[in-house]
This record gives structure tokens, sequence and C-alpha cells, in this order.
């Protein structure tokens, strides 16, 4: 089945889910990308530039957790600005390893660090990174594996989804290897809640813009006029949940298939999971690595946690 197909029978299938569900990926066309880069920019989305403050106020320590002559596995496209301070802070860098299921925006990236970064080897690597891959072989053999996971995105996975990929970043880290990872913190509802309900609507335009997406890409007929984005921090479970409702009794189309869809239904689009720094911990040391330094900003909004493989 080409990669089409399982994505299409992937998403008829969360539609058939008691709670209809459509997986977060389908956010990132070219115009979803765009979108959360303008998230990024927001007052009200802390995360991003708290993280870079972050990583700004603690570049020394964590180069020299690093070390030198490590390579930087990193699970995502690489496009961010945190990226760059990275490769502009570490020693001797050996290799640059993105690693994103989408070839394009893969390869887009590559070539702009390539630019930036003329000394540095840039070896992309396409791949569904929740599941092991093959690393690539750089010209410098690396002293490390340092697998780099930025934003929080570790968020978007169930407990035991993001059990399992911490997994899969064990197994690439390799022997002496280590993760970099960004942690969202769990912290006031409120501050939370406005994240993802920014007052210039963008979040809602990102998540609608997912129905535009499918419409595209796999011929579904979701009418964008009559569903309404909603999120809410769900405290008990200690995360945020992101649907679309139906403003009206409706029926969407797609891979030959019809689904009712009543007034005020909802789909559910992304978790976005928040930790504590124990709950973390707990799952970083599950998965065979320990959090050797957990760096927070002052408000404690936000970790960026660097894990040893035991
Ligand atoms: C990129 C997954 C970290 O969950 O905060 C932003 C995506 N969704 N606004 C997040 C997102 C709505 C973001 N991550």
């Amino acid at each position: 089945m080409n990669a089409s197909a399982a994505e299409l029978a992937e998403i008829v299938a969360g539609l058939r889910q008691p709670e209809k569900t459509i997986s977060p990926k389908y956010f990132y066309d070219e115009r979803g990308s765009q979108l959360f880069d303008a998230i990024t920019q927001l007052p009200e989305y802390y995360q991003t530039e708290t993280e870079l403050g972050i990583m700004h106020d603690n570049m020394a320590e964590i180069a020299g957790l690093v070390g030198p002559q490590a390579s930087l596995i990193e699970f995502g496209s690489g496009s961010s600005r945190k990226t760059r301070a990275l490769l502009e802070n570490l020693q001797e860098l050996a290799v640059y390893v993105p690693v994103d299921i989408s070839r394009d925006h893969l390869h887009d990236a590559a070539e702009k660090i390539r630019a930036e970064f003329p000394g540095l080897e840039v070896l992309p690597v396409v791949a569904d990174f929740t599941r092991s891959f093959a690393l690539p072989s750089p010209s410098v053999m690396p002293l490390r594996n340092i697998v780099y996971f930025p934003g929080s995105t570790i968020g978007n996975f169930s407990h035991d989804a993001a059990q399992e990929l911490l997994r899969v970043m064990h197994q690439e880290a390799g022997e002496d290897g280590a993760l970099l990872i960004g942690v969202d913190l769990q912290k006031d509802g409120d501050i939370i809640e406005r994240a993802y309900n920014d007052s210039a609507g963008v979040t809602a335009q990102f998540n609608l813009n997912m129905l535009r997406h499918l419409n595209r890409e796999f011929g579904a007929d979701f009418d964008l006029e009559s569903y309404t984005h909603k999120a809410e921090y769900n405290d008990a479970e200690g995360r945020v949940e992101i649907r679309l409702v139906s403003s009206r009794p409706q029926t969407i189309s797609i891979g030959g298939e019809k689904f009712p869809i009543a007034e005020g239904e909802a789909i559910l689009t992304e978790y976005s999971h928040k930790y504590t720094p124990e709950g973390f911990a707990a799952m970083a040391e599950a998965a065979g690595f320990t959090v050797t330094k957990a760096w927070t900003d002052a408000d404690q909004l936000f970790s960026v946690q660097y894990c040893a493989r035991n």
C-alpha cells in the first residue's frame, strides 16, 4: 500500500473511532507549517521563546555535556531557531542528522542548514522516527550520538506512545549517547489554555487548516465554515485537548466512506501533554535514560532536559 493509501486508511480508521480522531501530523502541510511558525511568535504561546531563552542561558553547560565531535540526530526536520542555536555552539560537531517523514520539507531544511553551516556535514534521513531507523555513516566518526527533540513535541504522544518513542531514541543514541529534549511543564491551566486559544485566532486557523489539507490531498469534503476550534486543558490528564466542533449536523465523505457527524460533535485533532519534572524523569528512566540535568526558566514554564543513557 503506497504512503498516501496508508495515510488515507489511517484517517478513515480515525473517523470510525467512537470519538472521531485525526492525527496532528495532518496539521503540517505548507500552510500549516507557516501557521505554526506564526504561532511560535504569539505572545500567548510561551513555549518557543522560553525554550530558546533556557538554551541561550545554559548553552555553555549544554555544549560541555555534549562534548566535542558528537553527532546531532534531530527527530524532526530541524527548521527551528533552536537547532541553529545548538549548531552554532556545539564543539566540532561531527555531523547533523535531521530525521523526518516529509521528504520535501526535510530536504529544504537541510539545504538551508548546509548554506548556513558550510563546514558541517548534513545527512538527512527520510523516516518515520516513531520506529527505529538506520543511521547514515558520516565521513568523520562521531564520538557519541546526541538525540535532539525540541519544542515538547513529545507531548503530542499518548503516555504509552511517548514511552515507546523514548525507547527508539535510546536505541538511536547508542553506547555513551544521550538525549536533549524540550519538555513543557504542568502549570496554571489558564496560562496553558491561552497558549492554544490566542486572541489573534492563529491556532484556530492552524486547526481548521487540517481540513483544507485533507480536502486537497485526500479528496475529503469538509465544509470549513461549519467547524469551530476548541482547546481545553484537562487537568486530570495533564494535557491540552484540541478539537474541531461541528456546528450543524452533516456528513463527511472520504475514501469512499460517509461519516455522519452531529451538531456539537467533535473531532479530536491533538493532545499536548504537560509534564511534572518527576513524571518526565520516570518516563525517561523506564526508557533507559537518566535525567542528568533539567534547565528551566525562572517561572518554571518550560524545561530543557539532558538525559544520559543508563
Ligand atoms: C509543536 C506539538 C509542540 O503541542 O504545543 C501548537 C503544536 N498545537 N499549537 C504543541 C501546537 C497548537 C505544538 N507542538
